[in-house]
């Protein structure tokens, strides 16, 4: 649901010029030092970027689903990092508030997420639970008016930068599964909470992961998401359905970047005589990227405008990240393979782009576990009815 064309058109093309103009430019000094210069954080908070689709009543711009994928296929036109950095605010870390939190939660901490003061992350990941998220270990303990906290969480994106953690843990040990497990805000300043050291990832250099470490955490009782014990599990389900369409955005983004750079090379390189766009192999490969982006557009698309419909995309969601992140992956392949030679060369982008985007295939879902709950979701309705 677009609500009002001109506005959302002028944020558009606001978005599509930092990007272009301030972003593009920094790409190699990010990758270079690991990290995204503090100017461009101003700027992307001046933006508005960290509250896009938080409510306007708590600071933010309230864009709809449909709004945000398109602001995000353009906001993913440069190194996947700069989106990370504002993508936990916008998304994992901060939806299961927006979802399932107290008007009090929200009043508390969304409008520092939204200006970018605070930083929010997802902490659902541990060393032994990924894929098989239900089995996670970090317990949560009731003790008076606090929860007590431990447990290890593994790969938080944004866990450096963050102030506060959507922190998923078993309230009920008894309970094996799901049903034993909440959501709470803790606060990176909670004493006995530590972070681990950065990870070195393949690519994606400027975003940050580490280990969040509990060691006896006082988490206030006020700080359970929603005040309810036992729903943690569906609250991180609810979350990763709008997030798998968001990253499932960010593919599209990310492999038109990956083409345009591969049609410029391609109409500029010259062997045997003539560009290499002449060439009806190459013409082959610009042209399947083309397609399959275009299938994944529209794919991303719709199943946005049916989540704003009030739609259950569960299984649009998984199809979209499912699809959009494979056809990255390829896209990618086929930009290195355009470039020859040079697309091995740090020199040329599409070198990062490859590392950088081989992640999309792996978090917040693998492309098995969407393949998993797509058929779930299929079997299950046929079964129904
Ligand atoms: N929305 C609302 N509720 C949901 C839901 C959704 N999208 N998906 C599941 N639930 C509910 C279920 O209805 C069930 O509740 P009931 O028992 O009351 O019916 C409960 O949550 C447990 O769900 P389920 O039985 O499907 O749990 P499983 O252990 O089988 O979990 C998968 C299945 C594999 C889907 C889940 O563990 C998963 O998504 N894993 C991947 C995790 C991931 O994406 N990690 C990335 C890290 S975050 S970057």
């Amino acid at each position: 649901m677009i609500r009002d064309p001109q506005t959302l058109n002028m944020l558009i093309d606001s978005v599509a010029r930092f990007v272009r103009t301030r972003l593009v430019p920094a790409e190699s000094t990010v990758a270079e030092t690991d990290e995204i210069p503090a100017e461009l954080i101003h700027d992307m908070r001046e933006l508005g970027l960290f509250g896009l689709s938080i409510p306007e009543e708590f600071g933010g711009l309230g864009l709809t689903m449909e709004e945000e994928v398109r602001v995000a296929f353009e906001l993913a036109w440069t190194s996947p990092a700069f989106r990370s950095l504002i993508g936990t605010n916008n998304g994992i870390g901060s939806q299961g508030l927006i979802i399932d939190g107290t008007i009090e939660q929200k009043q508390t901490y969304l409008p520092r997420l939204a200006s970018g003061d605070l930083i929010a992350s997802f902490a659902l990941t541990e060393p032994d639970a990924g894929s098989d998220a239900a089995s996670l270990r970090t317990s949560a303990i009731r003790d008076g008016d606090v929860y007590i906290l431990n447990g290890t969480k593994r790969y938080i994106t944004n866990a450096p930068e963050a102030g506060i953690f959507t922190v998923m843990a078993r309230t009920d040990s008894t309970i094996k599964g799901a049903a034993g497990i909440s959501a709470f805000l803790v606060e990176a300043s909670t004493p006995g909470l530590t972070l681990g050291k950065r990870d070195i990832k393949m690519g994606q250099k400027g975003a940050h992961t580490c280990d969040v470490i509990m060691e006896n955490c006082r988490v206030p009782v006020a700080n359970l998401i929603g005040g309810k014990e036992g729903v943690g599990f569906k609250t991180a389900m609810k979350v990763l359905d709008k997030g798998r369409l968001h990253i499932a955005a960010v593919c599209v983004g990310a492999a038109e970047r990956m083409l345009a750079d591969s049609l410029a090379y391609a109409m500029q390189r010259q062997q045997f005589g003539k560009p290499i766009a002449d060439f009806q192999l190459v013409q082959a490969m610009l042209a399947d990227s083309k397609a399959e982006i275009y299938a994944a557009r529209s794919m991303v698309i719709d199943a946005a405008r049916r989540r704003d419909e009030g739609e259950d995309i569960s299984t649009e969601a998984s199809c979209c990240k499912l699809f959009a992140s494979e056809m990255c992956g390829r896209v990618a392949d086929r930009a290195v393979q355009i470039h020859g030679g040079a697309g091995y060369i740090a020199d040329y982008a599409v070198e990062r782009f490859y590392r950088d985007v081989r992640l999309f295939r792996i978090y917040e879902g693998t492309t098995q576990i969407q393949q998993l709950l797509i058929a779930r979701n299929m079997i299950r309705a046929a079964a129904a009815s």
